[in-house]
């Protein structure tokens, strides 16, 4: 089983770190992003959509992040994807939470065209729309996370256990971190955060992640962010 990813894509992290943890023995292969080598072959052949991650296993393609961290968890028993169909289908109402309303905002609107020449609308007043916007949607979206799906008292998304759900947004939410944005004002965002780095396999699946954090630091005052 292969999976081509990349080390700071905020995708391809969730599904690492829950190969981790449940010691799923799986093959890497990087697709560096940056000299794109998921726009030639013999990438394109693999994902014609031109994006990582994506999972091969044993010629059996299957591409995005949501799908992927599902395929695994059912193929290798994970109880972090439940089998009750209840259970089951608050994790999927979560995580398509965030693949939908979340990222979008959050990551396509707000950090990606910062960071990205190839994300950045033009002209730049367009960006600078595109930014505010998503912004302005990314704050009702952390709101509604840390009252709404979190509130006080839960562990983890989905109630007191860890599941899918959690990987997926943790990797999600962490991508801010490149244009400094702080969680402060969302204190069950925060506390839940905390307990998805303080697992024993943060650090390692997102040390690309934090050298790119370190990497961006100087240019964190010209972004617009969250804190
Ligand atoms: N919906 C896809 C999105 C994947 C995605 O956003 N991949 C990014 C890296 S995190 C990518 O490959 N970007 C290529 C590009 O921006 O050119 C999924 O969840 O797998």
């Amino acid at each position: 089983m292969k999976l081509y990813y990349h080390p700071i894509s905020t995708t391809s992290r969730p599904i690492m770190q829950f190969c981790a943890d449940n010691d799923i023995p799986i093959e890497t292969e990087v697709v560096d992003l940056l000299t794109g080598a998921h726009h030639r072959e013999p990438f394109i052949s693999i994902n014609p959509n031109r994006m990582v991650p994506v999972l091969d296993d044993d010629g059996f393609i299957l591409t995005e992040s949501s799908a992927i961290l599902k395929y695994l968890a059912e193929k290798f028993d994970s109880p972090a994807y439940p089998k009750d169909l209840r259970q089951r289908a608050r994790v999927n109402e979560i995580m398509d939470w965030f693949n939908t309303n979340l990222y979008r905002e959050f990551g396509y609107n707000m950090v990606y065209p910062q960071i990205f020449p190839h994300h950045a609308r033009k002209p730049a007043d367009a960006n600078k729309i595109t930014v505010d916007w998503g912004r302005e949607k990314a704050l009702a979206c952390l709101t509604l996370l840390d009252q709404n799906i979190l509130g006080p008292q839960k562990h983890y998304l989905c109630g007191d256990d860890i599941t899918i759900a959690d990987y997926f947004g943790a990797a999600l939410l962490t991508l801010g971190e490149v244009i400094g944005v702080k969680f402060a004002r969302f204190p069950n965002v925060n506390r839940w955060l905390d307990r998805m780095k303080g697992r024993p396999s943060w650090n390692a699946v997102n040390e690309a992640h934090h050298g790119f954090v370190a990497a961006m630091k100087e240019k964190v005052p010209t972004f617009v962010s969250i804190n």
